[in-house]
């Protein structure tokens, strides 16, 4: 049995942390465990994220190990490296493979129950790699996939347009990664399709400017950790938002990685796409209309996470 007001977090470097924070402000959970190789680590985020339970829901917050995962609604993954500015996505796979061969068996020793939601990167390929290795159902195995990604294009649209990014409604899918595309043909703001709703308000966006936005947002991580080190504040935003879909219930549609089977033509792959996201995890996977270019540039991206695939 797990209890969905209990979660874990595997990995707390910044991204871990950064999770393990927002998820303590966000009051779904009454339970956290928090696990690292390096258990001062994790021992030091617990005890700083404890003193501030007095301003939050109440919510025990501790280090662990394996053994404690069990009962676990949620595991979150975010062991492992990351990337060094002009590394890619894709450039730590042999390494963090490694880790996740140690991780999940471990994990699904304590608890073969909760859901596996994957952060490290390169999400996709782990989001795979978790699923062949832990044998759980496909519901239960989840990428954090586009999410972030998505969140970025409607906070750049929102922005350009001068709206809520929340009445912002366009997708960024595929690899979370350079391959990933912009579904400019479905997107909309609040039911006004992007064009109509430029014109009707006096606005022009081209083809170039919908490029430009596309490859900033595509580009930002990188961006990001050449100013800083590292991404952790939007992806842990991301999370929490992923979180809680699962734990209310929500049935949100978030484009998270899970495995494809028949949707656009393709199977056997994990990618962000639009899924609804439940108690049970991934409970469907949209086929959200695309155009004849953006089905090209889904399948070019899942080929080129298939090719990487091959190589592990
Ligand atoms: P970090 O700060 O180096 O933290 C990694 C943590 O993992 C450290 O605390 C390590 O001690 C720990 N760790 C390493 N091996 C193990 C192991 N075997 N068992 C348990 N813990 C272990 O990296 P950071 O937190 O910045 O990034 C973590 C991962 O998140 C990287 O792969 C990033 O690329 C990825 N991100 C994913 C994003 C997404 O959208 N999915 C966004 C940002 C970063």
């Amino acid at each position: 049995m797990t209890d969905m007001h209990k979660c874990a977090v595997v990995g707390c470097g910044f991204v871990g942390a950064s999770c393990a924070f927002s998820l303590v402000e966000s009051g779904l959970f009454s339970e956290m465990v928090l696990i690292d190789v390096n258990k001062e680590k994790a021992e030091g985020e617990a005890m700083d994220l404890s003193h501030g339970v007095p301003f939050t829901r109440p919510i025990e917050v501790y280090a662990g190990d394996y053994p404690d995962l069990e009962g676990a609604g949620i595991i979150i993954i975010a062991a492992g490296a990351n990337q060094k500015p002009g590394e890619t996505r894709i450039d730590l796979v042999h390494k963090n493979i490694k880790i996740f061969q140690q991780i999940v068996p471990q994990i699904t020793k304590y608890n073969s129950e909760g859901i596996l939601l994957v952060v490290t990167n390169p999400v996709d390929i782990l989001t795979y790699a978790t699923l062949q290795i832990s044998g759980l159902p496909r519901a239960r195995v989840i990428g954090s996939g586009t999410v972030l990604d998505t969140a970025r294009l409607k906070y750049l649209l929102g922005r350009r347009l001068g709206v809520d990014p929340r009445g912002v409604h366009a997708f960024i899918i595929g690899e979370h990664g350079d391959s990933e595309l912009a579904v400019w043909s479905s997107a909309n703001i609040s039911g006004v399709d992007l064009s109509e709703f430029c014109s009707a308000g006096g606005m022009k966006l081209t083809a170039e400017e919908l490029d430009t936005l596309y490859r900033e947002v595509r580009d930002s991580a990188y961006e990001i950790i050449d100013k800083k080190g590292a991404t952790y504040y939007g992806i842990a935003m991301s999370v929490r938002r992923i979180c809680e879909s699962i734990v209310r219930d929500e049935r949100s549609i978030l484009p998270v990685s899970s495995l494809i089977t028949g949707h656009y033509g393709l199977t056997d792959i994990c990618m962000g796409v639009p899924s609804i996201l439940g108690r049970e995890g991934v409970e469907r996977v949209l086929d959200i209309p695309l155009n004849a270019e953006e089905n090209a540039r889904l399948l070019k991206s899942a080929a080129s996470l298939r090719e990487v695939l091959k190589s592990i």
